[in-house]
């Protein structure tokens, strides 16, 4: 049995579905969570949702999938433009990271176009609303046992 990925969610992201609907979509994290598990089920593998509005769990977080996941898919919010601490954390991890973002930030503000996470990251999955998780989770399937 392969150990699980890891889907952890950065700031605000728990407003989900309550709060810019016009930007984020109707769906909620809890309709996220749902998805992504379904997707991981139909592919044999086991996920681990969180979701966290601080800097220092979510590097917690990325410290425990380092032994604890097979691979690593991360909305990381804002912090993905501002953190070099949560860079750093990832590229530590040693597995596979995928980025992934509801919306597309290369299509947004000029202060969205970069994020630190892209450089630990094999790839990045986003516009696609809660579609951009499940294919991020099927990514992150892929390129681990
Ligand atoms: O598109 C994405 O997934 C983002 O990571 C979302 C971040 C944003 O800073 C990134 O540039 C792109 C913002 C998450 C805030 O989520 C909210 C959800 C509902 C209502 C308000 C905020």
């Amino acid at each position: 049995m392969s150990k699980p990925i890891y889907v952890l969610s950065g700031p605000n992201l728990n407003l989900l579905g309550v709060r810019e609907p016009h930007i984020y979509g109707k769906d909620t994290l809890d309709d996220v969570r749902a998805a992504c598990e379904r997707r991981a089920q139909t592919l044999g593998r086991s996920i681990v949702f969180r979701q966290s509005n601080h800097e220092g769990v979510l590097i917690d977080w990325i410290q425990e999938a380092r032994t604890g996941a097979s691979a690593l898919v991360i909305n990381p919010a804002a912090y993905g433009h501002t953190s070099i601490a949560l860079l750093d954390a990832l590229k530590a991890a040693d597995i596979p990271v995928v980025e992934c973002h509801l919306s597309n930030p290369a299509a947004r503000e000029t202060f969205r176009h970069h994020t630190y996470v892209s450089l630990a990251a094999t790839g990045l999955v986003s516009g696609f609303g809660l579609a951009s998780y499940e294919l991020a989770v099927e990514a992150a399937a892929r390129l681990s046992a």
